[in-house]
């Protein structure tokens, strides 16, 4: 039997076969397995001498078995690793990487600038109520910028905000008369505007607030030197210039040394080294009375930069437009590569 099993055992060629011959030879009704059964009808002098041969048997063949199954793996996970093998050589699927539009870039910029200085960031509705966008921001009802011909009215009381200042009336608010408010607004705005390289009917603003005791125009001109420092280079001057704005007393424009000749004169600044980027005042005491700051105690200031023209100054981009056309080959040009 061993013989036999040994030889039959020496022409298997996988794992099926093999299993085959385990059954005939020491299954449950195997060739070995019916010799040990019969072990119970032979004397005791028998019985030690065929149960050594027969467990010597067994080994053996357990020991070719078991040897040829461990071939069989082998040869196995070599078929496995060849068949799935992966070439590393070959080049990888480009995965298309977007790029952060350069207005949201700028305002990033801006944001982190104004927390670095402890403002928080507050942001309201696009569309707003005629309150919130000009009552409390002493625009009375028959202010001209209230004009139905400047701005996107829904209804007679609701329309797309004109710019973000609603958003600080809001924060006054919810503060009810608590201070310091310190918080800069970016988002969308909407004016009726035909639309050209430097206008559109759509644009961003960010606009800051500051409401405490004593503050003053010192404060106000400190924040934005501080600001634009940071912004466009320490070497930055500020110029201020007087202004009107319904929500400020007194207002200035504020002027900015031109990045693009440092103050020298060029066709950006229209040879004058300066250039306008910001608007800004002191709050209007009306403006603190109507959201529940007394302007005998509290005074704050306000301010306020429209994105796109600081975009564009900063990345030399000479059509407004260009920023909602979607176009690839301008939003690649801000990918960081
Ligand atoms: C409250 C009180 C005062 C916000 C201000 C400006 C000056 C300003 C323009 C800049 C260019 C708009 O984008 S732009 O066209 N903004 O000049 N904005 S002060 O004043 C506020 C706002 C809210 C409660």
């Amino acid at each position: 039997m061993r013989q036999a099993a040994l030889g039959e055992l020496e022409q298997t060629a996988n794992q099926q076969q093999l299993d085959e011959l385990r059954v005939k030879y020491l299954g449950k009704k195997g060739a070995l397995t019916e010799i040990l059964r019969g072990m119970g009808a032979l004397s005791a002098e028998e019985r030690p001498v065929i149960g050594q041969v027969a467990n010597e048997v067994r080994a053996a063949i357990e020991g070719v078995i078991s040897a040829k199954q461990e071939e069989y793996r082998k040869a196995e996970t070599a078929n496995k690793l060849r068949a799935e093998t992966i070439d590393v050589t070959l080049p990888g699927r480009p995965v298309p990487l977007g790029s952060v539009h350069p207005l949201n870039k700028v305002i990033q910029e801006v944001e982190d600038i104004f927390i670095g200085m402890g403002y928080q960031v507050a942001e309201g509705p696009e569309v707003e109520q005629d309150y919130y966008n000009f009552e409390a921001l002493n625009l009375p009802k028959n202010h001209p910028a209230r004009d139905m011909q400047d701005s996107f009215y829904i209804t007679e009381e609701i329309l797309m905000r004109t710019h973000t200042s609603p958003v600080q009336v809001r924060t006054m608010e919810r503060m009810k008369g608590e201070v310091p408010v310190k918080i800069i607004c970016p988002g969308k705005v909407y004016r009726r505007d035909d639309d050209d390289a430097t206008h559109s009917h759509v644009f961003t603003q960010i606009e800051g607030l500051v409401i405490d005791r004593g503050i003053r125009m010192s404060d106000l001109k400190g924040t934005l030197l501080q600001f634009v420092r940071e912004m466009f280079g320490q070497e930055t001057k500020i110029r201020m210039r007087p202004s009107f704005f319904p929500f400020t007393e007194p207002s200035a424009e504020v002027d900015v040394t031109c990045m693009m000749c440092g103050g020298s004169g060029c066709r950006t600044c229209k040879q004058s080294g300066w250039l306008e980027i910001l608007g800004s005042g002191m709050v209007h005491p009306r403006v603190l009375e109507m959201s529940g700051y007394d302007p005998n105690i509290y005074s704050g200031f306000a301010f306020g930069m429209g994105v796109e023209r600081i975009a564009m100054l900063k990345y030399g981009i000479d059509d407004i437009r260009h920023f909602y056309m979607n176009d690839l080959r301008f939003l690649r040009q801000f990918a960081r590569v």
